[in-house]
């Protein structure tokens, strides 16, 4: 059955909403709402004009660009023929202008060892790699696979290759070797750069011995460098392949000055998982993403030289590549780097590093908003937050009591939370408050930054009526978009431009509310269908979570003979026994908070959700479950694979 309209039925209703405190308002980088309408106007007005003098002002260029923006859609060129480079920008900029001696990063290491580098000693270790990558054969175009430990020298060896000219690949070091047999294969990379081993949660995991195995299918892998980190013996090392980063970096000079490269030089390949098939290399070229990544980051993080700032991902996502390197690094912030789990050696380990560091700017995810809520509070109210002075949030929808609690016990009532919404190919934050202008309301990523124009459309590629969802579209380039997949462009065209000619194509749904803020609904293959009423996830995860004993909820659509689609919740639990009763009184409950359409047919007890290795909740898997199928598709990309297993048993 299928709505005509392809509207979306939009049914939470969320209307708490949180004004910024004065104080922060006083100081912040976009301080009047004026000021964003101006620079939003100017964008959207005269693109060129508006980003020709943002691109003067906040990258170095050893040759001005000429056009500003080509675009023949789906191609995009930005700042034409000009010259710069994402290391430069990163590092030799920030020392010119006097932060030669300020903190870079700040790393501890699982263990509770630590580092610190200034601006020009991390320039120096850049330096060093880059000139051991040259000595060793690797230059300009060539594509070096990532695969590390969260130590600073995971950043130095990205932007090492930046300094030169080499694609960088990170690959998230919890990978098997299958896949990064697949990545380095797509890519045809000439190189992995590793460690012998990894700590995680007080184990060692030998990373090198897995890289080995990856390199066995790997024909175009030539040379791999090798950082000791864990101080693994007998790690095997093969003659004429392989070399320890510490005989080959550093014994070099540490004057290695950064290669003029041209506006649209590749700057890296990043892996997204996609539903089905093989994970796609998204590419991203030198300048647009570096003004996008440093841009978003002061708009939207209102950076002021002497915040701490902590984004806790991994570089080897994209919120890692954007918001601990190149967004923060052009801007000349302070970053706290952190190797390890959240809960080692205790569920307090982040609050931990926040009172130690006196940590201003917290960045992170929804899942790990959930995890904290379930460890319980004690574990926060042990420390002094009291440093903090803004949240921000990323990665998937954050429930509305999720973003309560992180408000309250995390930000202490008094730091402004922003609810990012973007992806791996948009290269930075779309759309989010600004923290010293937009009062937010739980569960909304509020206005587009400037330069970027949302369209909802439906199915038909017609842009609706924006109060009722529909699919999320881009209408204009940007800088910091994608340039395609790795070596595919049919599929770049096929995945993002087809639907709606001449229009970026999210994959998500979303609606606008009155006042023109923005709600993201979820992936566009996830909505369900009761009855022709569309439904999103969120809305009906929102309202599960808003109940007392649930932490976290999926739901997903299963066949019904009679309304097309029912509703099945998996929902992890707290504080209650998991059985009938209770499974009522969320049926109730859910059907109190947003009405009967939206009550779940079944609801299953689960001891954890599947998810992403950057913890996304993988509802197609449970779309499988719930309708009794063997799971198919693409398992590749899940965390734990034994989650699966479990999910068959309910609980109760
Ligand atoms: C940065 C990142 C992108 C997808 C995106 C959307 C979901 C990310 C979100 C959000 C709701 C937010 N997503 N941020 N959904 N609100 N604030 O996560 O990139 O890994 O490529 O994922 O994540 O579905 O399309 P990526």
């Amino acid at each position: 059955m299928t709505d005509p309209s392809g509207q979306i039925d939009h049914i939470l209703i969320e209307d708490r909403k949180f004004p910024p405190p004065a104080e922060f308002t006083k100081r912040a980088v976009v301080s009047t709402q004026a000021q964003y309408d101006e620079m939003y106007a100017k964008a959207r007005d005269d693109r060129d004009g508006f980003w020709k003098a943002e691109a003067n002002e906040h990258l170095h260029w050893f040759e001005p660009f000429g056009d500003v923006c080509q675009w023949n859609a789906p191609h995009a060129k930005w700042f034409l023929g000009g010259k710069t480079n994402a290391s430069y920008n990163c590092l030799d900029r920030n020392i010119d202008a006097g932060r030669g001696d300020k903190l870079a990063i700040v790393w501890e290491g699982e263990p509770g060892d630590t580092r610190t580098l200034t601006y020009t000693e991390l320039r120096s270790e850049v330096a060093k790699c880059a000139a051991a990558l040259t000595q060793i054969g690797i230059s300009a175009g060539d594509v070096v696979s990532i695969y590390m430990p969260m130590t600073p020298e995971l950043p130095i060896a990205m932007l090492a290759c930046a300094r030169i000219g080499a694609i960088h690949s990170v690959i998230f070091a919890g990978f098997s070797a299958e896949s990064i047999a697949d990545r380095n294969n797509d890519a045809s990379a000439k190189m992995v750069i590793t460690a012998d081993g990894l700590y995680r949660r007080g184990k060692v995991l030998p990373l090198k011995e897995t890289v080995d195995e990856a390199l066995a299918k790997s024909p175009t892998v030539e040379h791999c460098l090798v950082l000791q980190r864990t101080g693994t013996e007998n790690v095997p090392m093969t003659e004429g392949r392989d070399v320890w980063w510490h005989d080959v970096v550093d014994s070099q000079s540490d004057d290695f000055p950064a290669v003029p490269l041209d506006s649209e030089t590749p700057l890296f390949i990043l892996y997204t998982s996609g539903s089905t098939g093989k994970p796609k290399g998204i590419l991203h070229t030198t300048a647009g993403y570096n003004l996008w990544a440093k841009r978003t980051f002061d708009w939207v993080f209102d950076h002021r030289e002497d915040d701490i700032y902590w984004c806790t991902a991994d570089c080897g996502w994209i919120t890692g590549h954007s918001y601990i390197v190149y967004g923060p690094l052009s801007a000349g912030a302070t970053c706290l780097m952190y190797e390890g789990a959240p809960n080692h050696p205790a569920e307090d380990r982040f609050w931990d590093l926040v009172e130690k560091y006196k940590v201003t700017i917290l960045y992170t995810a929804p899942t790990a908003v959930r995890a904290f809520i379930k460890w319980g509070d004690e574990h926060v109210e042990k420390h002094d937050l009291s440093s903090l002075r803004l949240l921000g949030s990323v990665g998937e929808g954050i429930n509305p009591e999720a973003w309560i609690w992180y408000h309250k016990m995390i930000g202490g009532e008094r730091c402004p939370i922003v609810d990012t919404w973007w992806q791996t190919e948009t290269g930075g934050i779309m759309m989010s408050p600004l923290p010293g202008i937009t009062a937010t309301i739980p569960g909304s990523c509020t206005t587009p930054l400037p330069g970027i124009v949302p369209a909802i459309v439906d199915e038909a590629g017609n842009v609706v009526d924006a109060q009722h969802g529909g699919m999320l579209c881009i209408a204009e380039p940007w800088p910091g978009m994608l340039r395609g997949i790795y070596g595919d462009e049919q599929r770049f065209v096929e995945q993002y431009w087809s639907m709606v000619p001449g229009k970026y194509l999210t994959g998500d749904n979303a609606r606008k509310d009155e006042h023109g803020f923005y709600w993201i609904m979820g992936r566009i293959d996830d909505v369900i269908n009761v009855s022709g009423h569309r439904l999103s996830t969120i809305e009906v995860e929102s309202a599960l979570v808003s109940h007392d004993a649930v932490c976290e909820a999926a739901v997903v659509g299963r066949h019904d003979d009679l309304k097309g689609q029912a509703i099945a919740a998996f929902v992890t639990i707290h504080n209650r026994e998991p059985n009938e009763e209770l499974r009522k009184e969320l049926k109730l409950h859910v059907r109190k908070q947003i009405g009967a359409l939206a009550q779940p047919d079944d609801i299953r007890f689960a001891a954890t959700l599947p998810k992403t290795r950057s913890g996304k909740i993988m509802r197609r898997l449970l779309r499988d479950v719930a309708s009794g199928r063997e799971v198919v598709g693409d398992t590749s990309t899940l965390e734990d694979l034994s989650v699966l297993a479990k999910l068959g048993d309910d609980e109760a």
